[in-house]
C-alpha cells in the first residue's frame, strides 16, 4: 500500500545482494541496507553497511567471521547445539541470552549514482576496520554535512559492546577516523548539520542494560564534535500495543526545513517489527519537541520489508531534501536498500 504522502518507488530494491563482490571467496553477502548518504556536485553517495557470513560446507555448521590482524578469523557453532540459542537471525546467544558472537560481519562500502536510481557499489570499505573496536564489525552509518565536510557516525561493534565512532571526508575518495564518541552501548547517532546557538548537536541512542531505564533518543551538544557533553533524554519508546513500544532510535539527519528540524527515526514493537515515524524539534532549541507523529507513516509491508537476513524491518538512515519532497533510502529487511519519496506538504498536513 502507498499513501498520500509516501512514494515506495515500484522498481525496489534499487540495490541488492547481487550488486556487491564479496570481500573473498570463503565469504557470502547475505545484506546490503542501513545506508547514510548525501547528494554532493550532482551525484547521490550512500555509505552502505555490507553483511556477510562465511561459507559453511556443512549446514549444521554456523561459521562467524571476526577481524584479527592476521585477517578473519572463524568461529564454529553447531546450528543442533542446545547451548546455543540462533533464534535471532543476527547473533549467536548462550542459553541466559548473553550475545556470543554477531552471525554476520558488516563493514562499509561506497555505492555512488548519478540519477539516484543506478548505484556502482564499491568493492573495498572506504573506512578501515579498527581492530581494537571493530573486531565484530561496522554498522549503520548516518553522514551530514557540516560546514563543507562530510561526517559520518557508525556503530562500532566488538566483543566490549557497540559504541559510536566518527568519520570525516571531504570528498568520499579519502576518510579520516575520528575515534569512538560515545563508549558502549549507544548506537543510532546522527548528527545536526548545523551549529545552533554555536554548539554542534547530536541524537543518539542509549541502552541501559539493567532494569533502569530505556531505549529512547537522547540530545546532546558540542563545540568540537569529538566530546559530548549536556546529555538530556529527548523522547521515550510508547509503552503498551504501540508500534514503538520496545525502543526507538534516530534514523536520518534532520533537515532544516520552515517548521523546525525534521528528523524521521525507527521505531520497533514487541514483535521486533522496525517501522517509521517523525519528529519535529525546535529550530532554535532542539530539546523542544513541537510534534511527534503518533501512528507510522511507513510500515514493513512490501514482500521485500517483511523477509530478509532480519523481516519485517525498515530502517531510515538517509533522507535528503529536493524542493517539497524528500529522498530517502533505507534499509528493508536487513538485505536490500530501498528508495521512497515522501511529500512534505501532505506528510505535515
Ligand atoms: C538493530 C540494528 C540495525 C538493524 C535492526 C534490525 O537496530 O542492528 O542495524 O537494521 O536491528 O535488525
Amino acid at each position: 500500500m502507498q499513501t498520500n504522502h509516501i512514494q515506495r518507488y515500484e522498481d525496489n530494491p534499487i540495490i541488492s545482494i547481487k550488486d556487491v563482490k564479496p570481500t573473498n571467496n570463503n565469504m557470502e553477502v547475505v545484506g546490503i541496507f542501513n545506508c547514510g548518504g548525501v547528494f554532493f556536485n550532482g551525484k547521490t553517495y550512500l555509505i552502505c553497511r555490507i553483511a556477510e557470513i562465511a561459507i559453511s560446507k556443512d549446514k549444521d555448521i554456523l561459521l562467524v567471521p571476526t577481524m584479527t590482524k592476521n585477517g578473519f578469523s572463524m568461529t564454529k557453532y553447531n546450528r543442533n547445539d542446545s547451548d546455543i540459542d540462533l533464534s535471532d537471525s543476527r547473533t549467536v546467544k548462550d542459553k541466559n541470552g548473553r550475545v556470543l558472537n554477531l552471525s554476520s560481519f558488516s563493514s562499509l562500502r561506497l555505492a555512488i549514482s548519478e540519477d539516484g536510481y543506478h548505484f556502482n557499489v564499491a568493492d573495498e570499505p572506504c573506512i578501515d576496520t579498527d581492530l581494537a573496536k571493530e573486531s565484530w564489525g561496522m554498522e549503520d552509518p548516518r553522514v551530514a554535512k557540516i560546514e563543507n565536510k562530510f561526517y559520518i557516525t557508525y556503530s562500532s561493534v566488538s566483543k566490549n559492546g557497540v559504541g559510536v565512532s566518527l568519520a570525516v571526508t571531504e570528498d568520499f575518495i579519502t576518510f579520516k577516523s575520528l575515534g569512538m564518541i560515545l563508549p558502549p552501548t549507544n548506537k543510532d547517532t546522527v548528527l545536526f548539520p548545523e551549529c545552533i546557538n554555536s554548539k554542534y548537536y547530536m541524537l543518539h541512542r542509549p541502552s541501559p542494560s539493567g532494569k533502569l531505564g530505556d531505549s529512547d533518543i537522547w540530545l546532546s551538544d558540542s563545540t568540537d564534535l569529538i566530546h559530548w557533553g549536556n546529555h538530556k533524554h529527548l523522547c521515550s519508546s510508547r509503552e503498551g500495543e504501540s508500534w514503538e513500544s520496545m525502543k526507538i532510535g534516530a534514523g536520518s539527519t534532520p533537515i532544516r526545513i520552515p517548521e523546525g528540524w525534521l528528523v524521521f527515526y525507527h521505531g520497533v514493537d514487541k514483535n521486533e517489527r522496525y517501522s517509521m515515524g517523525y519528529l519535529l524539534l525546535d529550530y532554535n532549541n532542539p530539546y523542544k519537541i513541537l510534534y511527534r507523529s503518533k501512528t507510522p507513516i511507513m510500515e514493513p509491508i512490501m514482500q521485500y520489508e517483511k523477509s530478509g537476513f532480519f523481516s519485517e524491518t525498515v530502517f531510515p538512515c538517509t533522507a535528503i531534501l529536493f524542493g517539497n519532497k524528500i529522498v530517502m533510502y533505507y534499509g528493508a529487511a536487513d538485505s536490500n536498500i530501498c528508495r521512497v519519496d515522501i511529500k512534505l506538504d501532505t506528510l505535515l498536513r
